[in-house]
């Protein structure tokens, strides 16, 4: 498929109507495409037979990926000329905005961090919305938030509240947290109250829904600039043959999931009957091993794992800010979420062949 720079794209929407005519294409949207989470959505978009992905990424995707597209850009959704010139090309009827700065990357660069994640969040909704305002239809808004939202103020506050609902301790302590829960309360200011007083207002111009992802880990992209990337991490270490200091204690607990699983609970979600839903967002989760038993099942499947333990004192105090674990029991009730995998079948089935063939290759 054709990758498109920003200025091919802003050339091409500047001349004549486009060369597909009056009529704009159907399609898609995915941002961060290029991102853990993107790759595994466009595989799973691609399977389910979806031809009218449209791609961005602030890098180029690769050929695999390419091939999976409609079309894919390389631009910044902070850009509002680019979203501008899509607007114009296609007729968008379901986004997946995934492009995002994570929780340890943004407390380096705050500021800019508040740009990409809100600042890119508003420019996408608002890009729904002149959608649904110009071909009459809901837009479905897919947006993935993190059990980064959460703020539990210490340790014993952590141990002692155990898994919490939706609505409870939503003080985060990291930019990317915030940006979270922001973003969270604007696309469900976009769903339900949009330009609310207005006379020219059109009702329900966004479906929006979105999930708080737990830490992803997934056997075919190695996380960075995230603070549960630790676990990821291990066992792609471990797989490689390469020494792995684990930068949080070995006591410290939160809850995981396989990338496999929040790519199908991301998929179910967006299928389910809106009639079913009782809220716009939701939690999941798979299972919460502290990172000592994370470390002895990387070393029960990979005996020569050289795993050591060496707390980093700031990100160690983001991720005790997070819950040990989340009660998920909205989002089994409403769309059926159930995950594949629990933490052993996660290495049996999953991580442990597919890391294995990964650095077989190399
Ligand atoms: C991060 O570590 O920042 C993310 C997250 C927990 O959302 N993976």
């Amino acid at each position: 498929m054709t990758v498109t720079e920003t200025s091919e794209v802003m050339a091409a929407s500047q001349s004549a109507p486009s060369e597909r005519g009056v009529r704009r294409d159907i399609a898609t949207l995915v941002t961060g495409a290029g991102g853990e989470v993107g790759h595994g959505l466009i595989a799973a978009l691609h399977a389910a037979g979806r031809k009218d992905i449209i791609a961005i990424d602030i890098r180029a995707l690769d050929d695999r990926q390419r091939a999976l597209c409609r079309e894919t850009y390389v631009g910044d959704i902070c850009e509002t000329a680019l979203l501008g010139r899509l607007q114009s090309m296609y007729e968008i009827t379901e986004v997946y905005h995934l492009a995002a700065l994570l929780s340890t990357r943004t407390e380096f660069v705050p500021e800019a961090a508040h740009a990409v994640n809100v600042g890119g969040m508003f420019n996408l909704l608002r890009l729904a919305a002149d959608q649904a305002r110009s071909h009459g239809k809901r837009v479905r808004f897919m947006f993935p938030s993190s059990i980064a939202v959460y703020g539990l103020g210490d340790l014993k506050t952590k141990n002692r509240a155990g898994a919490i609902g939706e609505d409870q301790y939503l003080q985060p302590t990291t930019m990317y947290g915030c940006n979270k829960v922001y973003c969270e309360n604007l696309g469900r200011y976009y769903a339900r109250h949009y330009r609310q007083l207005a006379q020219d207002r059109m009702d329900h111009i966004l479906d929006f829904r979105c999930i708080r992802f737990p830490g992803l880990i997934s056997a075919e992209t190695v996380p960075c600039g995230g603070t549960s990337d630790f676990a990821a991490q291990m066992v792609h270490a471990a797989a490689e043959g390469k020494p792995y200091a684990c930068f949080v204690r070995p006591d410290t607990r939160m809850a995981f999931m396989t990338m496999p699983d929040a790519i199908e609970a991301f998929l179910r979600l967006a299928g389910a009957d809106a009639g079913h839903l009782s809220r716009c967002v939701y939690n999941v989760t798979s299972f919460n091993p502290s990172a000592a038993e994370f470390a002895d099942l990387v070393r029960e499947y990979f005996p020569a794992a050289r795993i050591s333990f060496e707390p980093d004192p700031q990100r160690q105090a983001i991720v005790d800010s997070w819950p040990v674990d989340v009660d998920d029991t909205a989002a089994r009730t409403d769309w059926g979420y159930s995950p594949k995998h629990d933490l052993r079948s996660a290495f049996e089935e999953y991580l442990v062949p597919n890391v294995t063939a990964r650095y077989a290759k190399s």
